[in-house]
């Protein structure tokens, strides 16, 4: 018999933990189900050395429980996995959660019943679940890519992925090590894989505009003068485009001169991380103010990096900032300075093969004792597409986004009724702090669960009509800036066959809270809610023709 449930979560990230507090506190019967043996989601996973946040830890945290706020401290400007990992372990505890949450029960499939207007979830490890809602708090960047190198799996070396480290740790010394990637998971790991190594090789397929992150730690007074204001920031940040505060600039770079641009830039850098994406408001827009954003990069890179020619292979120049999510580094550009550290550029010499003893290109084979794998994700749709879940009439939602990922507001998908996603494509999730985005994405289905309970209502779907008007805005929002240029993930262009769509929202997180709220103050019409008393017929109907 399965075990029955108000409403299933499935994942026990952020996300999936404040959906357990959420409805729990609202009085529905909910379970967690977790694939992994802990919590954390993305936070447990990435374990790599060098793991951390690039959004600030006084924010990437959340918001709904002032006493939590006050009671943690952040020891560090931008937060260590370590430590993001004991903050969400802290707030499972002090909520009590953990009862409420199966771990190693990876969702295999979600089977949504007409008659019953109830979801059926099954697990790897043997049990059933039923329950009327179905959250999915799978999070965006949990399914990570093994690239279809040959000879990959006949390595004779240790290989690692980024995305699944050992829970021990590895130790390099004295080994020759190669990494593939340099997205954010790989510049984090490589300077300090190369403190280890007795030779790390970086293999760099396209460079990446890098930001200094200037972490630091946290002084209390600073962090104690923060806790005075935090509800006020919070709501700022909730109007901003990104829901963080980040010294966003209005003045657009397109009349300034070069000289001005310039001081800005540099001002910029010296504040770090992303706090360089908002150097100006049209630099996502105007060409000529993202090619002085970019020449400003590549110059900092000709600055820090004493070869020459290693520079120049550092050097993005094939796509436009921020098209690629910006990393923030600590001591990227300078690593490179090592004597035991080197870069090929598969550019130059395209990747040919993995073989028993290392890693062949076109021009050379380089020895390895170790591979690690910094090689990205199958984003923002990826871990739905592998539960793939059947909604109305059996129909699948990885075949319905083979076609396009769309959704309205990112949280609902037409044909699967009583479905939700805890910022699915669509939303401004990735492009925002994904804690804070995610408490609103699950305060609004709370809402949702509460207005179909007060009013009788057994299901809810989005209509196909709105979904296509929601897909519309997100796909002009995007066309308004240069962002799809770039062969990212946030396009699926590193997943082979994925349709390419810009698939966050770019109008900016106050437009889309408006939207939501929109969407509910309209009694939810952009969605077709089915009658309690309906649903009971058609049940009782199924059975008796049974
Ligand atoms: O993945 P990525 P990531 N041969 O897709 C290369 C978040 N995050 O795990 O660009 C050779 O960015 C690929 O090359 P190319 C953050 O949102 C946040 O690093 O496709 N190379 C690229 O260099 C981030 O954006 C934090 O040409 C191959 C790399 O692998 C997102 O997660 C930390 C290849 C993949 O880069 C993903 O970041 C970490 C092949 N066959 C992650 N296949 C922070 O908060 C792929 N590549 C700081």
């Amino acid at each position: 018999m399965p075990m029955t449930f108000d409403a299933i979560v499935v994942g026990a990230g952020f996300a999936g933990l404040y959906a357990l507090y959420r409805l729990r506190a609202r009085g529905y019967t909910v379970c967690v189900l977790e694939a992994e043996a802990g919590i954390g989601g993305t936070w447990y996973r990435n374990r790599y050395p060098g793991a951390r946040c690039d959004i600030e830890s006084l924010q990437y945290s959340y918001s709904f429980s002032d006493e939590v706020q006050q009671a943690w401290t952040w020891t560090e400007r931008y937060a260590s996995q370590p430590e993001i990992l004991r903050y969400i372990r802290y707030v499972a505890d002090r909520f009590d959660l953990h009862r409420d949450i199966r771990l190693n029960a990876r969702v295999t499939a979600a089977t949504f019943d007409e008659n019953r207007c109830r979801w059926a979830i099954e697990t790897e490890a043997g049990p059933c679940y039923d329950a009327a809602f179905c959250i999915m708090a799978t999070g965006c960047l949990s399914i990570p890519i093994v690239p279809e190198i040959p000879g990959l799996a006949a390595f004779a070396g240790d290989l690692y992925r980024t995305a699944d480290w050992p829970h021990d740790g590895v130790d390099f010394s004295g080994r020759r090590v190669g990494i593939v990637g340099t997205g954010s998971s790989g510049i984090q790991t490589i300077p300090i894989v190369a403190r280890a190594a007795d030779r790390l090789t970086v293999f760099q397929r396209t460079a990446n505009y890098v930001i200094p992150a200037h972490n630091r730690p946290l002084a209390p007074a600073e962090q104690a003068e923060w806790k005075r204001n935090y509800e006020a920031r919070r709501a700022a940040a909730r109007r901003t485009r990104n829901n963080a505060l980040m010294e966003h600039n209005s003045r657009p770079g397109a009349g300034m001169t070069p000289a001005e641009r310039e001081e800005i830039f540099e001002a910029r850098w010296r504040l770090g991380g992303l706090t360089f994406s908002y150097g100006f408001p049209d630099q996502a827009t105007d060409r000529r103010v993202n090619e002085a954003a970019a020449d400003f990069v590549r110059r900092k890179i000709a600055g820090t990096v004493r070869d020459p020619e290693t520079a120049r292979k550092l050097m993005p120049r094939d796509h436009p900032v921020g098209s690629k999510r910006l990393c923030v580094d600590t001591g990227y550009f300078e690593t490179f300075n090592r004597p035991n550290v080197r870069l090929v550029d598969l550019r130059d010499e395209p990747l040919l093969a993995v073989e028993p003893e290392g890693v062949r290109t076109e021009r050379a084979l380089y020895p390895l004792d170790a591979l690690i794998l910094a090689t990205g994700f199958d984003a923002m749709t990826g871990a739905l597409r592998r539960i793939d879940p059947k909604g109305r009439g059996g129909r699948s939602l990885s075949e319905k986004w083979n076609v396009r990922p769309s959704t309205l507001l990112g949280l609902a998908v037409a044909g699967f009724p009583n479905l939700f996603i805890v910022t699915g494509p669509g939303s401004p999730s990735v492009l925002s702090n994904m804690v804070t985005s995610a408490e609103q994405n699950v305060d609004w289905i709370a809402d949702c669960l509460d207005y179909l309970r007060a009013n009788g209502f057994a299901a809810i779907e989005a209509r196909q009509e709105a979904e296509d008007a929601w897909f519309g805005e997100v796909a002009a929002a995007s066309a308004r800036t240069l962002l799809p240029e770039g062969d990212s993930w946030y396009v699926g262009a590193n997943v082979p066959g994925k349709p390419r769509v810009y698939m966050p929202y770019l109008g900016g997180v106050p437009a889309y809270l408006d939207a939501c709220g929109k969407a509910a103050a309209d009694d939810y019409c952009a969605f077709a809610l089915t009658p309690a008393d309906a649903a009971a017929g058609e049940a009782r109907a199924a059975s008796e023709a049974v």
